[in-house]
This record gives structure tokens, sequence and C-alpha cells, in this order.
């Protein structure tokens, strides 16, 4: 049987670019399906005021080529959204990779023939294509949450989510806004609305933990020195935990003298951005230390934020970075701000939207326009919106009905010749992407290859395997105090979803050794055949 092509990639986002540019150096045929009219995944679609990466610019970006490293130039510490877009947009002409991609087209189904050992793929364009093997790139926050909110529909005015923004942006210019959510998109997004908007109302459902970024324009001499040592910087960051350069202090939070204790986070502080995790080793580990973590962060609210019952409703009751840490430029100084109000929705969920506003607490709160910055589906939404269907037809929503599986977070027994970058099972959200989409990438090329050169058509996860490594994620996160509380991590955003921390929490080095020793062994917990 003829196959239109070796693989398809669905996604053209920052993975979905690279596998494309690296399937093609192997001399590997790929077609890529994006939904977008243009590249960038992620940075495409999150265009809301503030958006930015809270992974310093210089570390979020390829390392595939030194050449791109050495010509491209990042302005800020944090860049901003439009910046890391017009990045993915130069990868996107630099590599020629438009040729192979077919925009605004989204796969709908996907299904293994285990006649012939092909999938056979198909868009909501029409587009049926047969392929040897799947990748999805589809991002692990790509799935936007919009909550089942009574009212919803009758809102007179725009509604707008933090995850799907207009490309033309929304001037707030003297208009009356309702913001619902706090995480990282709501940080960021909340002190523009509100220096531009009349009046903001934020409904908070869980006060945050937040970093101050002390973003600021990237030195050109500090730019200089990192080019002359990114291979460097690069090895340095592949042996961290969270695939980032940081300085990890080793020592015990609860364990360190509390005057030095509070140096400590003051410096972390006074630097800012996501670091802080790093202040010492076992803020995720233990309670106590943990607290020391959170009550100076709360203490930080105090100093800024003036009104004490605006501190009560601020301060975050649950342990420190078990949600996601945000990031951010004057997030709670804004709260100081005549024209913003915060509504803790926190005992009461909101009663109902209405054609004027929406109802909380028994008020009725009026604005021109709602934002929803009310996160994702986290990390299983984008497949399970594609029909997956591996052997014997079984659907991919059958099989993760308790929770993702898979092996390596790449692969799934019972779906021969699909991977996954970065999905559930992988390091992906704890770490920096970009570094762990490339692994991910690179480790599904070289497979791809090995199985050309001895002549095999078929490699499938073996259940045994998969189930071990399903194991060891949940023994990891059992560690963690993250994996405790309420989070997306967890799926807790969403009703109904089952409970499973699903990103693998042992840390990037440790993942690498794995999948590389799994290559060393022969493609351990594979079986390859032709
Ligand atoms: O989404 P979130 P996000 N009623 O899920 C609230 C990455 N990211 O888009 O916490 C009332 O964190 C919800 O409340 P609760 C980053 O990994 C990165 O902000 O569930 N409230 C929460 O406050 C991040 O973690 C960057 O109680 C409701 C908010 O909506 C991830 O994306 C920037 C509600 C959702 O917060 C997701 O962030 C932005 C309801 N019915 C994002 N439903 C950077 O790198 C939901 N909420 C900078």
């Amino acid at each position: 049987m003829s196959l239109d092509v070796d693989a398809v990639i669905v996604g053209a986002g920052f993975a979905g670019m690279y596998m494309l540019h690296r399937l093609r150096q192997k001399g590997f045929k790929a077609r890529v399906f994006e939904s977008g009219t243009g590249v960038g995944g992620t940075w495409y679609w999150n265009r809301y005021p503030g958006a930015r990466c809270d992974v310093e610019s210089v570390q979020y970006s390829y390392q595939f080529s030194p050449e791109l490293e050495q010509e491209w130039e990042w302005t800020e510490r944090y860049a901003t959204q439009a910046e890391i877009l017009r990045y993915a947009n130069h990868v996107a002409d630099r590599f020629d990779l438009r040729r192979d991609i077919t925009f605004e087209t989204k796969v709908t189904k996907a299904a293994f023939d285990e006649a012939s050992n092909t999938w056979r793929v198909e868009t909501d364009r029409g587009d049926a294509v047969t392929a040897r093997f799947v990748i999805t790139a589809m991002g692990c926050l790509s799935s936007p949450n919009t909550p089942k909110i009574a009212g919803l529909e009758d809102f007179a005015g725009p509604t707008y989510h933090t995850g799907n923004w207009p490309h033309e942006g929304v001037d707030f210019s003297g208009r009356t806004v309702g913001v619902i959510g706090t995480g990282s998109s709501a940080i960021q997004s909340i002190p523009i609305i509100a220096s531009q908007a009349r009046h903001l109302t934020v409904f908070q459902r869980t006060a945050n933990y937040t970093i101050p970024a002390h973003n600021r324009p990237l030195d050109p001499d500090h730019v200089r020195q990192v080019k002359a040592n990114y291979a460097e910087l690069r090895r340095r960051a592949r042996s961290k935990p969270a695939g980032i350069d940081f300085t990890i202090n080793q020592a015990s939070a609860i364990e360190t003298p509390e005057e030095e204790r509070r140096r400590i986070y003051e410096e972390r502080w006074s630097y800012g951005g996501l670091g802080f995790m790093a202040a010492f080793s076992d803020l995720q580990l233990n309670d106590d230390s943990n607290r020391t973590a959170a009550d100076f962060v709360r203490a930080k609210i105090r100093e800024v934020v003036k009104d004490p019952e605006l501190v009560d409703k601020l301060t975050p009751r649950n342990s420190f970075g078990c949600k996601r840490l945000c990031v951010d430029t004057g997030y709670w100084e804004t709260f100081n701000r005549p024209n913003v109000t915060l509504v803790d929705v926190s005992d009461e969920p909101i009663e109902r939207v209405t054609s004027t506003g929406l109802r909380a607490r028994g008020e009725d709160y009026v604005f021109d326009c709602l934002v929803l910055a009310t996160g994702f589906d986290a990390m299983t939404g984008a497949l399970l919106k594609v029909d997956i269907r591996g052997r014997d037809g079984q659907s991919l929503r059958d099989k993760w009905q308790e929770g993702p599986k898979s092996y390596l977070g790449l692969t799934m027994a019972g779906f021969p010749n699909l991977f996954t970058i970065t999905g559930p099972g992988s390091p992906s959200v704890l770490t920096n992407m970009l570094p762990s989409l490339e692994q991910h990438v690179e480790w599904i090329a070289d497979c791809l290859e090995h199985m050309r050169d001895r002549g095999a058509t078929v490699i499938e996860a073996d259940g045994n395997a998969e189930e071990a490594w399903v194991a060891h994620v949940r023994d990891v996160a059992g560690y963690s105090l993250r994996s405790a509380c309420s989070s997306w991590y967890v799926g807790a955003n969403i009703p109904g979803k089952p409970r499973v921390f699903m990103p693998y929490i042992g840390g990037f080095p440790a993942y690498i050794e794995r999948c590389d020793a799994i290559v060393r062994n022969g493609y351990e917990g594979f079986a390859l055949s032709s």
C-alpha cells in the first residue's frame, strides 16, 4: 500500500515545527496539520494583554541550531507573546517549514489500520491521509476551559477567553470589565486591563502565589556572554530538574536558621521569577519547609496591599507552589487602585452570568466586557478532542477513562506508531517546554530512523512497561506536596476529570537518562516488528 506521507504531525507550535524539520533532515516525508492560520501554538492563541513567557527568553528558545541561537536577538529578560510569535515565524521561514504545513485544518480522527499497519488521518476539511506514524504536537495547555457557569451565553457584551484572544487585540479604555480567574494568565493580564479600564472587577476562587518578574530590557553585554557560552548554559539547564538553569540551594528550609532563611528568600525575591522555587530543596517535600516560603510571600502581600480586608482575601491558603507558581509585574499593587474590585467566590460559586454582568454571593456585578481567564483542560484535553483509535478500534478516550496511561508520556500500548510529544507522563509542564519538546522530537526521530535501518514498520509499547511507567509516575508524584492540592496538574479544574497527577515529577535529567537507557537496551519495553 502506498503511503501519502511517513508521518502526520498534529500541530505547528514549537513541537510540531521542530518535528517536521527533524524528520525532513532524516529524509522522512511529513505533513503537519494546524488549526490556526499560522505557526506558534500557545503563542499564536494566547494574545491576552501582558502575555509573556515566565521562563527567561535566552532559555525559552530552541537549541537544535547553533546558527539560530546566534542570529536571534531577544530584547527582554522575559519575552512578550508578540516577540515569541515573531521568533516562531522566523523559525518557520528560516527552515522553510510552511510548505509542509496545512493551516486552518483540524485533525478530527486518526485510526490505526491493523491490516496495513498504517494510520488513516481525517480532518475537518475532508482530507484523508495515510501515514506510517502519527505524532501529536498539540501542546499541554491548548484546550481552553470555558466553565459551565449558568447564563454565560446571555451576556450581552463581548466575552474573551485568554487562551483564544482576538488577533486584533482588545482596547479596554473607558470600559468596565469583569475577569474570572486568578491563575497565571489572569495575573499577567489584570494589571494591564486595570490600567486601561474604567473599572475592573476580579472574581477570585483561589488566591494564588506570585513572584515578581523584575522584567527588564536585556543588556547587550549579557546577551553576548550568553551567546558565547550557549552550549554550557544548555548543558547546565539539562542537569536541573526543571530543565532551567536556576541555582538550586540544596539546603532544607526548615533546618536553615530563620535569619539566614529570610536572607535567602529576600535575595530570590529581588532576583525575581520561578527560581524562587529553588530557594531550598525541600519546599515541595516537607510541609514545615513549605510553610516558610508561604509565610514569606504572605508577608509580602501585607507590605504591598493597603486594605487589610483585601490582604486577607488575596492571601493564599494552600501550600506554596502546589498550583503552578505565577510570575507577575505589579499584580498585588493593582488591587490598591481605586478602579479595581476583588470579589472572593471561594466559598460560593458564581451564581450565574447575566446579560449585564454576573451574580455572585447574592449581588449583581455589572460590566461591559467579560474575560475568562479560566485556564485549560490540561495535558489530555486536546488529545481527547481527536477521535484516536488504536488496535481493535479502541478509543483513546476509553483507554484513558481513569486517567492518562502511557509509556514515558510518549507512546501507548494498543496504539502502535503513535507518539505524543510532551504527553501526560512526561516532565513537560514541570519543565522548560522548549528543551523538553526538543528531547522528545529527537528521541522520536532517532526511533523512526532506527526502525527504517532495521526494516521495522511497527513499534508499540508493551503493556507491562506502560503499567510500570504509570506506577512510577504516580509513586514519584506521591513524594511531592504538589500532588496533594487541587490544581490542573491533577485535573481538578475540570468537573468529572479523573484525579491523576499527570506530568512526570522525577526531574528532567532522570527522565532523559531513562529514555536514553531504553534506547541503549534495544528499545526496552517496546515491540518492534515488520
Ligand atoms: O489557567 P489556571 P491559566 N469560577 O487554570 C479560575 C501556563 N501559563 O490560563 O484556582 C471561578 O491556572 C481558577 O480558579 P481555581 C501555566 O502553566 C504560563 O491562568 O481553579 N473561577 C483559576 O484561578 C499556567 O499554570 C504562562 O479555584 C474559576 C483560573 O480560573 C497554565 O498555563 C502564562 C472557574 C484558571 O487558572 C494555566 O494558566 C499563562 C469558575 N467556574 C499561563 N473556573 C507563562 O509562562 C476556573 N476558575 C507566563
